[in-house]
């Protein structure tokens, strides 16, 4: 074989093993606009009400603490599974709070979970600190962000069974807190800024 046929030889296979990495398509973007309902997500230790106007745009969840305990809401099954795909990626959502500013905000608001039976990987969204309007949160689903051994959190991330947002604001009961426009991104981030990231680590409970 010549030297320039040997060369296109490997070209062409190269070509036909990275063309169809390069080409493989993202997975859907997978999101909760709440345009017309609660769309599925749920509360634990506390109460959404549903609210037709006032979010970021358009509707919204309000989750109310009416219970003993850290409050949270619970993602509907399409935000589970496989989501190894949604690696590289990351969640956005909007959130306000109702407590005044001199208010001592739990540093569990803002927390994200996801679990996989007993395995959890956790990291916050949100400094511990009132959010006066809308304020939009982006968290990176890349191991830095979440901390654990990476072959423990592929294997999590194979088998989603939960996705809790805490959003208890404070102590005592009756505080709220505003969610709108949860968006799981499959692609990387674009050039912008996004907030905090303290790592929870992988723990079982
Ligand atoms: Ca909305």
């Amino acid at each position: 074989m010549t030297k320039s046929r040997w060369t296109l030889s490997v070209t062409a296979a190269l070509t036909a093993i990275l063309l169809p990495a390069l080409c493989r398509s993202l997975p859907p973007e997978i999101h909760s606009n709440f345009s017309t309902d609660e769309e599925g997500w749920t509360a634990v230790g506390g109460s959404i009400i549903y609210h037709e106007f006032g979010g970021y745009r358009d509707g919204f969840l309000e989750f109310q603490d009416t219970a003993i305990g850290d409050g949270y809401i619970v993602a509907p099954p399409r935000y589970l599974g496989d989501l190894r795909e949604y690696i590289t990626g990351y969640f956005r959502v909007q959130l306000k709070t109702y407590v005044g500013t001199d208010g001592v905000v739990e540093p569990i608001f803002g927390r994200m979970e996801i679990r996989s039976g007993t395995l959890v990987i956790a990291a916050d969204m949100v400094a511990p600190a009132p959010v006066i309007g809308w304020i939009p949160f982006t968290l990176l689903l890349e191991l830095n962000s979440w901390g654990g051994d990476v072959l423990e959190w592929r294997s999590l991330l194979s088998n989603v069974t939960e996705i809790r947002i805490y959003l208890d604001v404070q102590t005592g009961l009756l505080d709220r807190a505003g969610i709108d426009e949860i968006h799981l991104h499959p692609g990387e981030i674009a050039n912008e800024s996004w907030t905090w990231g303290a790592i929870k680590g992988l723990y079982g409970r």
